[in-house]
């Protein structure tokens, strides 16, 4: 098989490591690749860009962050060792816990040797004579491959808003997905938070508890959801360990890769009276069970939707004593579930606090970020601190980033300015042997990613197997994809709401579906079967 031992060439300008494969990225996919072509006997380097490995979980350490899928869900499936060893301390697990976690599987598995940390990726150059992909850190090391897995992430690329004056403030400022790693004092500070997402959701009601003051800007109000997290028990500790092949298996199956699962029934055929009761019983349970084990049609039925939606605001109007708040925090300009629902520990609560201001910036808008603070149309505020929880630039960002060039030094950012064009999330046409590992689906992050990861290894074993050394989608299968993706989004509320999923955060982003946002179980059959049929779709020479 593979000579798993990289090659050194001299070239013109210095010395060139080749490899099997190059993995750009060192979080849950970028971890699970490196491990799964080893495996096959791949010489592999990963280039990861932080000066640690966890990808979001190394990045996104703000005070706050979690877990929205339940803990046990999300860790890795493929390791029985790593399932029976590996106790998670809570049903949501806390980012510092889920750092702890991804390193302790590159530990266990002897991962660091062929992960290179502080290596930001400047660019990938596909060079056709050779078939190998030369890439590029922007420290100017180059190494080649013939294959290259962009495991970059979904929400990677910070999204800061080009407010006016923005380096012109004299106190602190923080993007929430790049959090120091020295803890940030707040405390008798004057702190801003802008953004109502599920960032700025986890984080302002810790905030609100050390800072002096706090006050949250927000655009549009979220339907946010109790997250109801607790400890692990060692009785539940035993039950996950014992279920591990049940929950997998089921959560394999499921539209979104929980354990929950929607109920068929339509919302208006129940009665009002056993439709409320359900609706209270979903409200009282953990994680997302009111979002996703909640009447299928609220998905694509706008009544049936608007009834669950006016459910969710008065039990926000509930929380908040100050009405004009409450009717503030509760959305009314979209569907309940186009967006992910940010899950919440104590949100609406913080807004009773007398420390803490909420800022519509619809009423108001930000004209400018000034040396004291932030001026909106009706006033200037004085901070100490101000949090960008703003975003990200999300899907094709990370990967539009890295000047890659593919067949006839074709740019990707150039053929992606309409969106993503791919055929099943996991190839572009033009860019033969690059791979795009990461979740696609909206789904819980890990189980879709092992699916995708995977899927890549089966087809570089494939190719290995049987002297093929190149792949790339047909311009037909890839047509196809793109139209099956919006087809599939036209059906449900996701379309036609303003969401990071539609790129609708981005100014100036053309608007497209950026996630596949049919079923997972859906997504996993197409990719199974387009293998299975020697992979239908691909060009493989
Ligand atoms: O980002 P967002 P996020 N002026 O884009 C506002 C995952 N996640 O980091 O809605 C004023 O959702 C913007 O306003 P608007 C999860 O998938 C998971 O919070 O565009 N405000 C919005 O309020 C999530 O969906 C967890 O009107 C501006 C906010 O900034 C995804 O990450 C935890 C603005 C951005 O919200 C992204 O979440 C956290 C401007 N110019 C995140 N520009 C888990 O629980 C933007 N905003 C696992």
């Amino acid at each position: 098989m593979a000579n798993a031992v990289p090659q050194t060439s001299a070239t013109d300008t210095g010395s060139v490591d080749t490899f099997d494969a190059i993995i750009i990225g060192a979080g849950v996919c970028g971890l699970y690749q490196l491990y799964r072509l080893r495996q096959l006997g791949l010489s592999v380097r990963v280039f990861e860009d932080g000066e640690g490995i966890g990808g979001t979980w190394y990045w996104n350490r703000y005070p706050g962050c979690r877990f929205d899928s339940e803990s046990e869900t999300y860790g890795y499936s493929w390791s029985e060792e790593l399932l029976q060893e590996w106790n998670w301390k809570e049903h949501f697990s806390g980012q510092p816990e889920n750092e702890r976690y991804l390193n302790y599987v590159a530990d266990k598995f002897d991962l660091r040797r062929d992960i290179q940390l502080k290596s930001r990726v400047k660019s990938a150059v596909y060079d056709e004579k050779a078939n190998r992909w030369e890439v590029e850190l922007e420290s100017g090391q180059r190494t080649r491959a013939q294959y290259v897995i962009a495991a970059v992430g979904v929400l990677s690329a910070r999204y800061l808003p080009p407010f006016a004056g923005i380096d012109s403030f004299r106190g602190e400022s923080y993007h929430t997905s790049r959090w120091p790693q020295e803890k940030v004092n707040l405390a008798g500070k004057r702190v801003a938070v802008i953004g109502t997402g599920a960032t700025g959701v986890q984080l302002s009601p810790i905030v609100a508890k050390e800072a002096k003051h706090l006050t949250v800007f927000q655009r549009t109000p979220n339907y946010c959801a109790p997250l109801r997290n607790s400890l692990v028990t060692e009785e539940e500790q035993r039950q996950f360990k014992a279920n591990y092949p049940e929950m997998h298996k089921k959560i394999r199956t499921t539209a979104a890769g929980f354990m929950h699962e929607f109920d068929p029934r339509k919302t208006l055929q129940v009665p009002q009276e056993e439709r409320r009761a359900r609706y209270e019983e979903l409200w009282s349970q953990p994680g997302f069970s009111k979002w996703l084990a909640n009447f299928q049609d609220i998905m694509t039925d706008s009544d049936a939707n608007e009834d669950f939606a006016e459910f969710v605001r008065n039990k926000i109007r509930a929380r908040v004593k100050d009405p004009v708040v409450a009717e503030k925090l509760a959305p009314k300009d979209h569907p309940f579930g186009a967006k992910r629902i940010p899950l919440e520990t104590h949100y609406y609560e913080a807004y009773n606090q007398d420390n803490v201001l909420l800022v519509d910036v619809r009423e108001t808008p930000i004209e400018a970020i000034t040396p004291k603070g932030l001026k909106t149309s009706k006033q200037e505020y004085e901070f100490d601190v101000i949090i960008y929880a703003t975003g990200f630039d999300a899907v094709t960002g990370p990967l539009t980033q890295i000047d890659i060039r593919g067949e006839n030094g074709q740019s990707f950012k150039e053929k992606w300015a309409e969106g993503p064009r791919t055929y099943l999330c996991m190839q572009t046409v033009g860019f033969p042997n690059l791979f795009l590992a990461s979740n696609p689906a909206l789904c819980n992050y890990t189980v879709c990613a092992e699916m995708i990861v995977e899927w890549i290894s089966d087809c570089i074993r494939y190719m290995r197997e049987k002297n093929l050394t190149r792949i790339a989608p047909t311009p037909q299968a890839e047509e196809a994809w793109v139209q099956h993706m919006d087809d599939s989004a036209k059906r449900t509320i996701l379309y036609n709401t303003n969401s990071w999923f539609m790129g609708a955060n981005i100014p100036g982003k053309k608007r497209a579906i950026l996630l596949y946002a049919g079923s997972a179980a859906t997504y996993r059959k197409e990719c199974q079967e387009a293998a299975a049929k020697g992979y239908d779709g691909f060009v493989l020479q």
